[in-house]
């Protein structure tokens, strides 16, 4: 799962990069003239995984992942510009998810292309880039079809073009009133049909306001949406703080009186705007977590540990992640007959513990 950083120019992207990803990225200067993307791999903090990990004293205790991708500079105007927007739009188009960091952050020697400090009017400059990237891309799409469509052809292949016109017509119409597509509810044919334009206003979007040491972070609350939440991250102070010796954090995060370091909140909200669950397989030679989508199936879950287990499925042994607590034993949750055996269309719940039973 790939999440793409974006936000205007100075904002403190590659100062929040950093956070998340204990990275050390040159954050200085205005570097938005410049096409770079720096990527890092993020484990996602779980007390769950932890505690299988007390349980199970295995050889090696995997986390979920996710990769983070700084994408410098995102601008008004970009959207319909030559140059560097096509790279940078494709850059972000690949992304599963995005970031967009706001600067709520004061400072007088620190450049903001807008030149004043206005959270709400950044978020809609970089949502209306989304839109008319998306619109661009549409139009062009709808020019195509009808040229293609005007020439006649098979006619089978005429009736899925005019349906995916039909389609676009309507996500075109949606823009046109300037909501992002992911207020767009889209029928499982239709968002199969879309996924190949990467539409950028249809992707999950978490706002991080990167907010002052002394700011109260409830400030995040006025700035979330039913689709789009918000979070507020002292960004400069994360960044330091990802830095540290962790004896060293603690004693950083007491002295604020902060319970646990924002970015582990940021990682977990990013992780939930995407729709997906955890399960766990666990062993003596590892405890790891997997991560599938929302109402993915024992199936699927067979199928993202490996495809053997896919092919020669034959049960999932099922448990919930606090009745085995509750046992305190794999052998005593077994005993008591906590162990549930689900078949290949059982919905797998965030949580749980599952054993694929399988033969070749
Ligand atoms: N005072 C203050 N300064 C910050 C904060 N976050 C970032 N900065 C500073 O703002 C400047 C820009 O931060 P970056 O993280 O480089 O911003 P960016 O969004 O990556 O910028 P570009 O890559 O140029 O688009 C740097 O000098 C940072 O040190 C903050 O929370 N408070
Ligand atoms: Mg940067």
């Amino acid at each position: 799962m790939d999440i793409g950083i974006i936000g205007l120019p100075n904002s403190g992207k590659t100062t929040l990069f950093n956070a998340l990803t204990r990275g050390t990225v040159e954050t200085a200067g205005y570097t938005s003239g410049r096409m770079e993307v720096h990527t890092a791999i993020v484990q996602v903090p779980d007390p769950r995984l932890d505690r299988l990990g007390d349980m199970f004293r295995p050889k090696k205790l995997t986390h979920a992942h996710i990769t983070y991708r700084d994408i410098a500079g995102l601008a008004r105007g970009i959207g319909e510009a030559g140059g560097l927007a096509g790279p940078l739009l494709n850059e972000i188009g690949q992304n599963d998810a995005l970031l967009l960091v706001v600067r709520a952050f004061e400072d007088p020697n620190i450049l903001h292309p807008e030149e004043s400090i206005d959270p709400a009017r950044d978020i809609e400059l970089v949502e209306t880039e989304l839109m008319l990237n998306d619109m661009l891309i549409i139009t062009k799409r709808l020019e195509r079809i009808d040229q293609r469509v005007g020439k006649g052809g098979d006619p089978k292949e005429v009736a899925a073009m005019k349906r995916e016109r039909e389609i676009l017509a309507r996500l075109l119409e949606h823009l046109e009133t300037e909501r992002p597509l992911r207020e767009f509810e889209l029928a499982p044919d239709e968002e199969k049909l879309l996924r190949g334009f990467s539409l950028l206003s249809q992707k999950p979007l978490l706002v991080v306001l990167n907010i002052d040491e002394d700011a109260d972070e409830r400030m995040a609350e006025a700035f979330s949406t039913p689709t789009r939440p918000a979070i507020a991250l002292r960004g400069q102070l994360e960044a330091e703080l990802a830095q540290m010796e962790p004896d060293e954090a603690a004693e950083f995060l007491a002295e604020f009186g902060i319970e646990e370091p924002g970015f582990n909140r940021v990682i977990r909200a990013s992780y939930e705007l995407m729709d997906v669950i955890s399960f766990f397989t666990v062993s003596e030679e590892e405890v790891r977590s997997w991560t599938i989508r929302k109402g993915a199936t024992a199936l699927d879950a067979a199928a993202a540990v490996h495809s053997d287990l896919a092919r020669g499925f034959i049960r999932a042994e099922v448990i919930a992640f606090d009745e085995l607590v509750a046992a305190g034993s794999l052998a005593e949750a077994r005993r008591r007959g906590l162990l549930r055996l689900e078949g290949k269309e059982y919905v797998v719940q965030d949580g749980e513990i599952v054993h694929i039973r399988f033969a070749l």
